[in-house]
């Protein structure tokens, strides 16, 4: 069976590493319009960079949690299985990769590492990053940014991951409260081909009514749980019917 993971900040939460739009979240303290998008980063790179610096070294001394490790077991056990796992991330952090996963395709970057706007080389980056460092490509200095997508900039991916997400029997959305398009509109493009669909997440997000079922709680705890129910299921076809026990959406 081919399974298509959206993930999100959620995901990474339980390692410390700050969500969004949760109370305590970043665009709390921050505010995106000033630091996540182009404009921000031509009018004040510096005050861009000291967010991504801080951001970067969070992620320096975080590790992957058991959400995380549970989606590198199903990427193997569906590929033992004869089936395949299309992880789909909107974060920017490595705890996927540093988990074990495979095939990760980041759609809105990677915070290690650095892309110069100058001649456009993209480079793994784990240092602070600011105007005076020289790209290590063309020595020009001022052009290096985060390898980011920010708010009005083309996602990546985006034909690999159309293609796969009609190609999924199953679409999964973990730990993201579906309020960013285009990764917000998956769920009902999925719905649209008749693709089952489940959301996991710590309570129902935004969009919780276009999925067929939900399963709620922290990550690290749901995620271990559904993974062994989709790989303990003794046939995989099974689970285009039954993804785990059903918990009511609230009415
Ligand atoms: C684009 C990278 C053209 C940088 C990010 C249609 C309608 C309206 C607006 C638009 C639209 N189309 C485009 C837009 C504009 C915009 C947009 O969607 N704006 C929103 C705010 C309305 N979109 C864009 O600009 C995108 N570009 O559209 O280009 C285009 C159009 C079509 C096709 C192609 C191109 C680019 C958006 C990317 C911006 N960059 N991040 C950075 O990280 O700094 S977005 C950022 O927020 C994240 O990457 C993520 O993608 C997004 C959402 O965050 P989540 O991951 O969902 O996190 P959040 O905090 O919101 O939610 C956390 C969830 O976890 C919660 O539900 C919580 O309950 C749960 N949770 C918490 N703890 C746990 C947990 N769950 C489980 N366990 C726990 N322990």
């Amino acid at each position: 069976m081919n399974v298509f993971v959206l993930a999100g900040a959620g995901v990474s939460a339980e390692s410390g590493l700050g969500t969004f739009r949760d109370k305590d979240g970043l665009w709390s303290r921050f505010d995106p319009m000033k630091l996540a998008t182009p404009e921000a980063f031509a009018h004040d790179p510096d005050q861009v960079h000291a967010f991504y610096n801080m951001r970067r070294q969070n992620l320096l001394s975080a590790e992957p949690n058991a959400a995380h490790r549970a989606l590198a077991r199903l990427e193997t056990g569906l590929v033992e299985r004869g089936g395949s796992l299309f992880l789909c991330t909107q974060n920017i952090d490595d705890l996927h990769e540093r988990a074990g996963s495979k095939q990760v395709i980041h759609m809105h970057g990677e915070l290690l590492k650095a892309r110069c706007t100058d001649c456009g080389e993209t480079m793994t980056w784990r240092e602070d990053l600011s105007v005076e460092v020289p790209c290590p490509s063309c020595h020009r200095s001022g052009g290096l940014r985060p390898h980011v997508v920010w708010f009005g900039e083309m996602p990546l991916e985006m034909d690999a991951i159309y293609d796969a997400l009609l190609a999924a029997d199953l679409f999964v959305a973990i730990g993201t409260s579906g309020s960013v398009y285009p990764a917000a509109g998956f769920v009902s493009e999925a719905r649209g081909h008749g693709i089952r669909t489940c959301e996991i997440n710590l309570e129902p997000s935004d969009n919780a009514r276009q999925f067929d079922e939900g399963q709620y709680g922290p990550a690290s705890e749901v995620v271990p749980f559904w993974v062994e129910q989709i790989l303990s299921q003794k046939s995989l076809a099974d689970q285009a019917g039954i993804t785990a026990p059903r918990s009511p959406h609230p009415k």
